[in-house]
């Protein structure tokens, strides 16, 4: 999964793509390099992030998501929280809602996912974006993200939202400390045990900075991040989010190709 921010302020690509024209050859730049979904967002999500406004959100990725819907078959994955935005996106061609609320952040979350009948990615995060990061606690961080999560499903099931169409995700650096992102790492096979397709997000993130202090910098963590997209691999995710699909692609060949 390719992903394009169309937004002053993502942690690792912030502004870049901002302007509809840089935002639309970025997408064309990652469907050329292979990426098999992408997932189109305009509200940042990181840790600090403030919330944009429906309006404005809605005119940064619809009409990227129109075009792009109109010249590829690429499945394009919608990134918001809000119910509205999801609805014009499936409207202008997305075919799955990516919630990092796991359909939470709003009342009608959930019935607006049933109604849409899109796929939908679940993705677990401690509190929200503003205040996650302050000092995250857990008993047992593995056992009691698989357990939300499965919950979550269960709640979307009832709902009426397919159970073919749920994908799961763990939610790396959404409320965690680098020792819980290591666990779920460690702990992914938890996850995957649940049976839905599973979606780690991990590329460039803060928590490599944590381990390899020489990658202060967002574009100094790519080899952190194939590390990470190895690792979700070989516990049997069916997908990564991530910035630089060439490089993921190129990796995740040469292990399947080993075995
Ligand atoms: N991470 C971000 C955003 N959306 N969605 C899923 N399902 N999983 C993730 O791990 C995930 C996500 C990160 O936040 P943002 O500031 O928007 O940065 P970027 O989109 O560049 O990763």
């Amino acid at each position: 999964m390719g992903i394009v921010n169309v937004t002053p302020d993502s942690f690792s690509d912030g502004g870049r793509f901002l302007d509809p024209g840089a935002a639309l050859a970025h997408a064309r730049r990652l469907i050329a390099q292979g990426a098999d979904i992408l997932d189109i967002g305009g509200e940042s999500t990181r840790p600090g992030a403030e919330p944009v406004a429906e309006a404005d959100e809605l005119a940064r990725v619809i009409p990227l998501i129109t075009v792009l819907a109109a010249e590829s078959d690429i499945p394009l994955s919608i990134d918001t929280l809000k119910p509205a935005v999801a609805r014009a996106a499936v409207a202008a061609g997305a075919t799955m809602w990516n919630d990092v609320s796991g359909l939470t952040a709003a009342p009608d979350s959930l019935a607006t996912a049933v109604e849409l009948g899109c796929e939908v990615v679940l993705m677990h995060m401690l509190g929200e974006p503003r205040t996650m990061q302050n000092d995250p606690r857990y008993t047992d961080v593995v056992a009691e993200v698989t357990a939300w999560l499965a919950n979550r499903a269960e709640a979307a099931v009832t709902a009426g939202v397919a159970k073919d169409k749920i994908w799961l995700d763990p939610g790396i650096g959404f409320g965690k400390t680098l020792a819980h992102n290591l666990a779920l790492l460690r702990g992914l096979d938890q996850l995957v045990a649940l049976g839905f397709p599973v979606l780690l997000g991990a590329s460039r993130k803060r928590f490599i900075a944590a381990i390899d202090p020489s990658a202060k910098e967002v574009a100094d963590r790519l080899g952190g991040s194939l590390a990470v997209a190895l690792i979700g691999a070989r516990a049997g995710v069916a997908a990564v989010r991530v910035h630089d699909v060439m490089e993921t692609r190129q990796a995740l060949n040469v292990q399947a190709a080993v075995g």
